[in-house]
């Protein structure tokens, strides 16, 4: 029999409602089709909730970005996997991995992360399943990427170089390269040359020749054949596993305040992270799609330029990034650090209708004195902005209003029960969930698997 788990005197009575049996009631209680998307600049730890959910789906999917997205998982051993295209479900035997048609594949990369997980034993053929719809990123993608950075010079996105911006906009003007185009070799030099000549005339450092247009098609020749057994009309398999009541857990990379429509433009990385990117990106219909977990890092993150309104510089953000090893998975670069921004969450949570949020993290906060949590911005006139802007300028110019919590002094990480958290950091919690209106299932108080509190 189930009992119920005591529901301490700080939990609201709203929350109390919502308040979970157990961690098996709200692993088992989420939808045929749910999806673990990020929720603020990314890097919230989007992969280690979905290692931790997978064995409850028969297929995790990736929908977009590329290898660009860098998910840091730990095995029950303690061994660390950082992720890049493979998705996270991929340690679990039991679950088949999808890259799905709305991501970006670079091949030699794909390769290399497959042989870097089998050597260290996790057994990939015949678990992954790449779609034949995907676009191909190719080394000259990764090169424009480079020098369009370099081009810009002090107002430079800060990618992460893997081409994905380049990648993303030949499929956009629609001479891009698919997976499929590698069961065309005879076409596929003339379709790549379009390509590498389309870089040469923009960029007076890209060398171009007939001789690296053949040694590319020769490289791909052999790529091609390798690839094949993980090429699939993934849409096809999506919707029959669908029919088949087979659960799918959609993982999402980088978060919607990088997405191409609703983020920082032009801060942004090329693809959708949002919901809208998880039906066109994986030729699903929004009617199948269930829950969806919003990814809230207990503080902010961002790698690369923008703004970034509760941003802490000076001692103070060294310190968060210091407590938090706030470096990026793909790059290595130091992630500014600061306080939770309610109105970008509040947004967030608007545009991906949240059925609940994972609050990962909150490890990291203790020993503050006290917790500031960015609530509201006033504009360069003093008026208070009713919701995010998407104006640049103006949102450069906001001033944030924080509200101002007690900190905890004790350590969490080896908390396991709602209840036994510390009142400060419950209070936190619950702040949080009346803030935005969304209730927080997941606390995250650690990187490793079992450092999870089911709420
Ligand atoms: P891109 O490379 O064209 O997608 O870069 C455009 C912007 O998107 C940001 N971006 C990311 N932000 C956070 N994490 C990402 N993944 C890596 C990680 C990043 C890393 O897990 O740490 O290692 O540096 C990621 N991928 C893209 C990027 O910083 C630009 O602001
Ligand atoms: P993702 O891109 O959203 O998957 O996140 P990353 O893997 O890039 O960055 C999140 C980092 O935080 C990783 O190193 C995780 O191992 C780690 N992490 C995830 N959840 C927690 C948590 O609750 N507490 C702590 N201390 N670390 C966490
Ligand atoms: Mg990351």
């Amino acid at each position: 029999p189930k009992t119920r788990l005591p529901v301490p005197a700080a939990v609201s009575a709203a929350t109390a409602a919502v308040y979970a049996d157990s961690a098996e009631d709200r692993v088992s209680s989420l939808s045929q089709v749910s999806g673990v998307l990020g929720s603020q600049w990314g890097d919230e730890g989007k992969g280690k909730l979905v290692d931790v959910l997978a064995p409850r789906f028969d297929i995790v999917a990736r929908c977009q970005g590329g290898a660009n997205a860098g998910h840091t998982i730990y095995n029950s051993e303690g061994k660390k996997f950082a992720l890049h295209l493979v998705p996270s479900g991929i340690l679990h035997e039991g679950t088949l991995c999808v890259v799905g048609n709305g991501a970006v594949i670079h091949v030699p990369g794909f390769f290399e992360e497959i042989d870097g997980l089998e050597s260290n034993g996790v057994r990939c053929d015949g678990r992954i399943l790449v779609s034949d719809r995907a676009h191909l990123l190719f080394d000259l993608h990764q090169a424009v990427d480079g020098l369009r950075e370099a081009e810009l010079e002090n107002s430079f996105i800060g990618t992460t170089k893997r081409g994905i911006g380049p990648c993303y906009s030949s499929k956009v003007t629609r001479n891009g390269l698919r997976v499929c185009d590698l069961r065309h070799m005879d076409t596929f030099g003339d379709k790549l040359d379009v390509l590498l000549k389309d870089a040469a005339s923009r960029f007076q450092g890209f060398k171009y020749s007939k001789s690296v247009l053949k040694e590319e098609v020769e490289r791909y020749k052999r790529f091609a054949e390798r690839l094949e057994p993980f090429i699939a009309d993934t849409v096809h398999v999506l919707n029959e596993s669908i029919q088949q009541k087979k659960k799918i857990l959609v993982e999402g990379g980088q978060a919607t305040m990088l997405d191409i429509d609703f983020g920082t433009y032009p801060f942004v990385t090329s693809s959708s992270p949002s919901a809208g990117g998880i039906c066109t990106g994986l030729g699903i219909a929004p009617r199948v799609i269930g829950d969806l977990i919003g990814v809230v890092k207990a503080y902010t993150s961002r790698v690369g330029s923008g703004p970034f309104p509760t941003e802490l510089f000076g001692e103070e953000g060294d310190n968060l990034r210091k407590a938090g090893m706030e470096f990026g998975t793909t790059t290595g670069r130091p992630r500014r650090c600061g306080w939770l921004d309610i109105v970008a969450l509040k947004y967030c949570c608007q545009i991906n209708g949240f059925s609940s949020l994972n609050l990962t993290k909150l490890d990291v906060l203790s020993g503050l004195p006290e917790i500031k949590v960015g609530v509201s911005y006033n504009q360069a006139d003093g008026q208070k902005l009713q919701s995010f802007p998407g104006d640049l300028d103006t949102l450069e110019q906001v001033q944030v209003n924080y509200e101002v919590l007690p900190g905890w002094q004790s350590d969490i990480s080896s908390v396991r029960s709602y209840n036994e958290l510390p009142q400060a950091a419950r209070r936190y919690v619950e702040r949080i969930e009346e803030l935005v209106g969304v209730p927080v299932h997941y606390i995250g108080v650690g990187p490793g698997r079992d450092a999870l509190i089911y709420k």
